[in-house]
């Protein structure tokens, strides 16, 4: 059996799509890449996900034939599982997620706490575009307060994390890479949690 075409419309600078990136690399899955400025809202981005929101992801025709029909997926976590199924349906052995149980659980739960460093992040970043009049102090406080307290909880489990599943170490691996292009002047993540660097997967 071989993969279907593959293309993610994604936005380089989106830690969702850099996860979706790094996964697809952990799993020996090529991609192809479609660049989107998801706040265009073009009819290509729209017509894959109504929602306006990158990285979306196009599974094409099969090689084989007699598969199922042509198909968008999103959000990046919906997208990494798929291509983790994808990756075991062709023989991949590299594996995302322990397939079920407690493991499984608690995997998702850790890659729904880096995805959600990242939300925060990237709430922070749509703030500061605003007029400096517009922007709201305590909300800002607020998503930086997630932010670190994200990252502590990830810091004082690292053993664990070290010891658990890909997904949630890449998902990390994303939001730090995020914090470190829009927010190094003001979320010195590697001052306060050093161990963060080695626990974030990278591929
Ligand atoms: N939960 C989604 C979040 C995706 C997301 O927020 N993407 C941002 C870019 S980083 C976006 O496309 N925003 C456009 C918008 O909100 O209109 C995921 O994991 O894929």
């Amino acid at each position: 059996m071989s993969l279907p075409s593959l293309s993610l419309l994604l936005s380089f600078a989106s830690p969702f799509a850099n996860k979706v990136m790094k996964s697809a690399r952990y799993l020996d899955i090529p991609l192809e890449y479609i660049e989107e400025a998801p706040y265009d809202s073009t009819e290509r981005l729209l017509s894959a996900n109504p929602l306006s929101k990158v990285p979306a992801l196009l599974i094409g025709a099969w090689p084989d034939g007699g598969s199922p029909e042509p198909q968008t997926i999103f959000d990046s976590a919906v997208i990494c599982h798929t291509l983790e199924q994808l990756a075991q349906q062709v023989g991949r052995s590299q594996e995302l997620l322990p397939a079920r149980g407690p493991g499984r659980w608690r995997a998702l739960r850790d890659e729904a706490l880096c995805d959600g460093i990242s939300e925060a992040a990237l709430l922070l970043t749509i703030e500061g575009r605003r007029p400096p009049e517009q922007q709201s102090e305590s909300w800002q406080e607020r998503w930086q307060a997630a932010i670190w307290r994200g990252l502590a909880d990830l810091d004082q489990r690292q053993d664990e994390i070290a010891a658990g599943a890909a997904l949630p170490r890449i998902a990390l691996g994303a939001a730090l890479d995020y914090l470190d292009l829009r927010h190094a002047d003001r979320i010195d993540w590697r001052s306060r949690h050093p161990a963060l660097e080695a626990l974030a997967l990278r591929p």
